[in-house]
C-alpha cells in the first residue's frame, strides 16, 4: 500500500493517528472478566508471581489446551502464559522442547515443576489449589464420582466416533449413524442428571470442561463437512442444546470459544484433512460466506436460530467496538499481515509504476486475505469477527465499484 496514487486520493478516511485518538480511553464494552486470548498473564487481581505457568498453542486451536485454560479461568487461578506453536503451523522454541521432548501441548509449570497430559494437569490443579472452588467435588467411589468417570469415558467414545466420521468419507452413512447414536447417549445423560443444564446437574464441573472443546469442534465441523446440524438442531438433541446455551453464558468460556469458520479451517491442518460427504455444500458455503449473505451488511440478528447459534446477548455495537480496538491496537501487525495478500514476496503483483490512476486490486486482495484469516478467539470474539468480516466485505465491494 502507500504508493503516490493511493495517497493522492481524496477521501474522508480517518488516519491511524485519528483512530488511535478516538480509541484512547475506550474500553471494550465486553465484560472485563471475560478471558482474553491475547493476555500475557492472568492475575485475577492477585499480587506476586503466579505459581503456575501455562503453555498453550499460539493460535488457540488445541482443544486439550483449551480445557486447562478454561479450568484456570473458571477457578480464577492466577497464571503466567507462554504461547507455543503447533507443528502444523510453526516451529517450537528449543527452550520448550528441552523441557518437553514430545512437544505436546498443553503443559504447565507448577512451582517450577513441569507437568504434561491434560487429564493429569487437570487433577493436579484440583489437588493443589484447594482454596479455589472444586470442579470435581466428589469422593472417589461415590455415586457422583462414578458417574463423572463414566461421563469422561463417554466423552472419549464420542471423540473417537467423531474422528472416524470427520476424517474419512468411507462408509459415511454408517459413521454418521454411529456418531449420532453416541450423541443420543450424551443427550440422554444430560437429561438424567437430576435437573440442571450441566452433566452433573446444577453444578458446572470438570466433566463439562472435558466435553466443551470437543462438542464445540464437532458442532462446527460436522455442519461444515457433513451438513448435519448438532447445535440448535431443534429436535434430536434438546439437552445438548440446553447445555450449549448454559455453558455459553459462562465468562470462562465466552472469551475462549472459537467460531464455525475458524474451526472448519483449522481442523484439516491438525487432522491431516477432513472429508466432505456431499450433503454439506449449502452449510459450507454459508459458513464461508460465499452465499452473499453471511459476512455481509446488513447483518441479521445473532441468536439461537442463527446458522451458528449464539446463546448470549447480541450487542452489535459492542462487537464493532471490540473489533475496532483490536485492529487499532495491533495495526502494524494487521497491516503487515494483510499486505501479504497482495503479492508474493519480491513480486509486487499489482504494481503499475507510473500509473496515473488508482488501482484498487492490491487493497482488495489484502482486505480479502485478512478477512479470510481472522481467527476466533485468537484475534477477537465471534460477534466481533462477524462484524469485522462484514465491514471488510463492505470495503471490498466499495473499492471494487470504483
Ligand atoms: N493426550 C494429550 C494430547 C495433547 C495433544 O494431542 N496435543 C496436540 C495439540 S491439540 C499437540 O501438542 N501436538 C503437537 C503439535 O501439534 O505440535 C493431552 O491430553 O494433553
Amino acid at each position: 500500500m502507500g504508493g503516490t496514487t493511493f495517497e493522492a486520493r481524496e477521501d474522508a478516511t480517518a488516519t491511524w493517528r485519528e483512530l488511535e485518538a478516538a480509541a484512547e480511553g475506550r474500553r471494550e464494552t465486553t465484560d472485563a472478566e471475560r478471558a482474553d486470548a491475547r493476555a500475557e498473564t492472568r492475575t485475577f487481581d492477585a499480587e506476586g508471581t503466579p505459581r503456575l505457568k501455562l503453555y498453550r498453542d499460539s493460535a488457540s486451536w488445541c482443544p486439550y489446551s483449551q480445557k486447562i485454560w478454561m479450568q484456570l479461568e473458571e477457578k480464577r487461578i492466577p497464571y503466567a502464559l507462554e504461547r507455543i506453536n503447533m507443528r502444523c503451523y510453526g516451529a517450537k522454541p528449543r527452550s520448550f522442547t528441552a523441557k518437553v521432548p514430545s512437544g505436546a501441548l498443553p503443559v504447565i509449570e507448577l512451582d517450577g515443576q513441569t507437568i504434561t497430559e491434560s487429564s493429569v494437569i487437570a487433577q493436579v490443579i484440583e489437588q493443589e489449589f484447594t482454596e479455589h472452588k472444586s470442579l470435581l467435588p466428589y469422593a472417589p467411589g461415590s455415586a457422583e464420582g462414578s458417574r463423572a468417570t463414566k461421563l469422561m469415558r463417554l466423552e472419549r467414545t464420542l471423540f473417537s466416533r467423531w474422528m472416524q466420521w470427520i476424517t474419512s468419507s468411507w462408509s459415511d452413512a454408517t459413521a454418521q449413524s454411529e456418531y449420532c447414536q453416541v450423541l443420543d447417549e450424551v443427550d440422554a445423560e444430560l437429561a438424567a442428571n437430576g435437573g440442571g443444564a450441566y452433566f452433573m446437574g446444577e453444578e458446572f464441573t470438570l466433566v463439562d470442561i472435558a466435553f466443551a472443546p470437543f462438542l464445540e469442534r464437532m458442532a462446527a465441523s460436522i455442519l461444515y463437512y457433513k451438513g448435519v446440524k448438532i447445535e440448535g438442531n431443534g429436535g434430536r438433541w434438546p439437552n445438548v442444546d440446553r447445555w450449549f446455551a448454559a455453558i455459553s453464558q459462562r465468562k470462562s468460556y465466552a472469551g475462549i470459544k472459537s467460531d464455525y469458520y475458524t474451526t472448519a479451517h483449522d481442523l484439516p491442518p491438525q487432522l491431516g484433512g477432513c472429508a466432505e460427504n456431499g450433503d454439506n455444500a449449502e452449510a459450507r458455503d454459508a459458513i464461508d460466506g460465499v452465499d452473499g449473505v453471511n459476512w455481509r451488511l446488513p447483518l441479521g440478528p445473532l441468536d439461537e436460530n442463527s446458522l451458528e447459534p449464539w446463546w448470549g446477548v447480541d450487542d452489535p455495537r459492542a462487537a464493532r467496538v471490540e473489533a475496532a480496538l483490536r485492529v487499532i491496537g495491533n495495526r502494524e501487525n494487521v497491516v503487515r499481515f494483510a499486505a501479504r495478500g497482495c503479492g508474493e514476496a519480491g513480486q509486487p503483483a499489482y504494481s503499475a509504476p507510473g500509473a496515473s490512476s488508482f488501482s484498487a486490486a492490491p487493497t482488495i486482495a489484502s482486505l480479502a486475505y485478512l478477512r479470510d484469516r481472522i481467527g476466533v478467539p485468537r484475534d477477537m470474539s465471534y460477534p466481533a469477527a462477524r462484524q469485522f468480516r462484514a465491514y471488510l466485505n463492505w470495503a471490498i465491494d466499495s473499492l471494487a465499484a470504483l
